[in-house]
């Protein structure tokens, strides 16, 4: 069964982040320009007929645009991520992020956390934290969101959008 996730796609904003991620020292194995994505909801294994529901969900999903400053720099040591991210965000991230995430919920989805980090990974297996300065200095526009489907292939892992919707009040 494909593992899914919901996010928002970066669009023009990825060669800006790769060229950014490129021009310093940055720890771990880069995430590639398409695979970059913020998530909103994690959502895991999910078979055709959930998905299906999935996608009913989402198109009603109603919610207006907004941008995203991406200001700051982290990692998950867990998870030995490196990523940028909003040190604030507009409550609609907050929002839509909920919302998703409870479709997913009452379809038996998701990973039970409940704590919303907004993030965009830039590297994987990295061992130390990005040095936080310079800060990055990007917005992210999101005016719509998609449901992604994680791809194993030879080559590695790709992230695949099922799905997009437009961001809509
Ligand atoms: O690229 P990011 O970090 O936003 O880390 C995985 C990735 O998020 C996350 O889902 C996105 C697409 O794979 N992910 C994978 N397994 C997860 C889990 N068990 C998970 N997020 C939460 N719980």
């Amino acid at each position: 069964m494909p593992r899914l996730f919901f996010a928002l796609p970066l669009h023009q904003l990825a060669p800006a982040l790769i060229d950014w991620r490129e021009r310093r020292p940055w720890p771990g194995l880069p995430v590639s320009e398409r695979n970059l994505h913020l998530t909103l909801a994690f959502l895991g294994e999910a078979d055709e007929a959930t998905r299906d529901r999935l996608i009913a969900a989402a198109a009603q999903q109603r919610c207006p645009p907004f941008s995203v400053h991406l200001d700051q720099t982290g990692w998950f040591q867990r998870a030995r991520a490196a990523w940028v991210g909003p040190s604030e965000w507009p409550n609609e991230l907050n929002v839509l992020a909920r919302a998703l995430r409870r479709h997913g919920e009452k379809l038996g989805l998701g990973n039970g956390e409940q704590g919303y980090r907004p993030h965009v990974t830039l590297s994987r297996k990295a061992g130390e934290a990005p040095e936080a300065l310079p800060a990055p200095d990007l917005v992210l526009q999101a005016d719509s969101f998609c449901l992604y489907q994680s791809v194993s292939t030879p080559q590695g892992v790709s992230y695949e959008p099922i799905a997009c919707w437009p961001l809509r009040a």
